[in-house]
């Protein structure tokens, strides 16, 4: 039997939806229905215990996962496992989901008076932003093309076309979170909005949003989730004794820090345990730095190492220490702890779960689209580093490594690496020596910015990591600082 709403009562009662389906209303649009927001929104959303606000998911790329959800009456289960306690894991089902539709039909819905959120997990590059200075993206081809008026592509021209069919339907105010990693996603989000009206020359859409109907607040998003496998669904279908083919596995871990910046009525999101605060910076830069920071400087080293989890590179003790040292000795000194957390704390908490076993994250998914993840991650702290006089050392292995990975295509022991990007034709120069990788790379002023490529400290520490990396291989580098 396949997971469906008739299939309920013969799953174990306290892996049930949270909620009556009757009940449910769309209070919500989503934007990219991927395994995260399920994972993360989705059930905080269900947690905070409102019909009002059941979430009408909108894909983006693919219609795949709204075709397998809605082949299972929207539902879906979620397995926590945790490897503090061997392969075990808990499962629930969340029946949050109103809808699972495609871009069409869900732009559309952010004009349904009944909506008041609209959340977005759509990864860093899907903003189609210049990294390095947050505007919109000119070059991009699908960005002129949304501009030039065709049913728009591009998530950003989606949102666009939303909130115009909101105020033309006279819908009322509307809130719009980004829950990706980005610093300052509200701010970024708001702006890229704002640009993309000024460039349609969309006055009326622009003066609606500066009167205070659209509220764009910044969020510290986190809960780490692989991209599900035929394990998960095994493991779904053992524990609910039902087929689920939209299971996804994640921790038992979750966080999450919204700015209290909203424009219409909101879920109450702290009843399930949500910080809304008004100043979120400070945890998302804790977050970024540390936890993103530490992913992407493991992803490379491991890529290199050829292994294949996260969980795989922390196992492998010079590359565990090469990211001890990154967040003691780099990411550490740039912070300032939110209010009420112990940093010390919160990286030994954030080492043990990068180390859970149970928990198989794929190194390839962490080291995808590094154009648009280091500018958030390694690179602020490169520069508050440089600017106080220090050497970035662990910040600089990290981005060598991922000069290695994208330069050479391969791990240190010559099996092909695919690099996903979006700039990867431009990254792959396998022939080309440690100096002129290094001059190229660090020359992308959409990655790098006006200041990093003439920092000469910066550009020697690249320069000795990476002519190391390609020498002596991955594990040999970090293993002798
Ligand atoms: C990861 C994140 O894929 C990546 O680059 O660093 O997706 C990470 O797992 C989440 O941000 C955790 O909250």
């Amino acid at each position: 039997m396949r997971l469906s709403v008739a299939a309920l009562p013969a799953i174990p009662a306290a892996a049930r939806p949270r909620i009556g389906r009757g009940d449910l209303r769309t209070g919500i649009v989503h934007l990219g229905l991927g395994a995260f927001h399920r994972a993360h929104q989705a059930l905080y959303t269900e947690d905070a215990g409102d019909p009002a606000f059941g979430v009408c998911g909108v894909t983006m790329r693919s219609m795949a996962a709204a075709e397998l959800l809605s082949a299972q009456d929207l539902l879906y289960s979620v397995l926590e496992r945790d490897g503090a306690r061997g392969e075990h894991a808990s499962i629930r089902v969340c029946g949050m989901l109103t809808d699972a539709v495609g871009p069409e039909n869900g732009i559309a819905r952010i004009a349904d008076p009944g909506v008041r959120v609209v959340t977005m997990t759509v990864t860093e590059s899907g903003y189609r932003h210049d990294p390095a200075t947050g505007r919109l993206s000119a070059k991009d081809p699908d960005v002129a093309a949304d501009l030039a008026g065709r049913p728009p592509l591009t998530p950003v021209g989606r949102l666009v076309a939303g909130l115009r069919a909101r105020r033309a339907a006279g819908a009322g105010p509307v809130t719009v979170i980004c829950c990706d990693n980005l610093a300052g996603g509200g701010r970024l989000l708001g702006g890229l909005v704002t640009e993309f009206c000024e460039l349609a020359r969309d006055e009326a859409l622009l003066s609606w949003i500066r009167d205070g109907n659209v509220a764009f607040p910044s969020a510290m998003v986190d809960r780490i989730v692989p991209a599900p496998t035929d394990a998960d669904r095994a493991d779904a279908a053992r524990l609910l004794g039902v087929e689920d083919r939209a299971a996804l596995a994640t921790e038992p871990f979750r966080q999450w820090v919204i700015e209290d910046a909203f424009a219409a009525r909101r879920p109450p999101w702290e009843r399930a345990g949500a910080v809304i605060t008004p100043d979120v910076e400070p945890y998302e830069t804790m977050k970024l730095r540390l936890l993103n920071g530490v992913h992407s400087v493991l992803a490379y080293l491991g890529a290199l190492a050829g292994l294949g989890t996260i969980a795989g590179a922390m196992a492998r003790p010079e590359l565990a220490e090469a990211g001890r040292r990154y967040l003691g000795l780099d990411a550490g000194p740039t912070l300032v702890p939110p209010p009420g957390v112990d940093l010390d704390g919160y990286r030994e908490r954030l080492l043990s779960r990068l180390s859970n076993p149970a928990l198989r994250h794929p190194i390839a998914q962490v080291a995808a689209d590094g154009t648009h993840k280091l500018p958030q991650r390694l690179l602020p702290v490169i520069r508050d580093r440089l600017a106080r006089g220090a050497e970035p050392r662990w910040a600089a292995l990290g981005v060598a490594a991922w000069m290695r990975y994208v330069s050479a295509a391969r791990a240190d022991d010559g099996t092909p690496l695919t690099v996903m990007d979006p700039l990867a034709g431009r990254l792959r120069m396998p022939d080309a020596p440690p100096g002129e990788v290094v001059d190229r790379l660090l020359g992308l002023a959409e990655v790098f910015g006006e200041d990093l490529p003439s920092d000469r400290t910066l550009r020697a520490l690249l320069l000795d990591w990476l002519t190391r990396l390609t020498a002596d291989g991955a594990l040999a580098t970090a293993r002798e600082p």
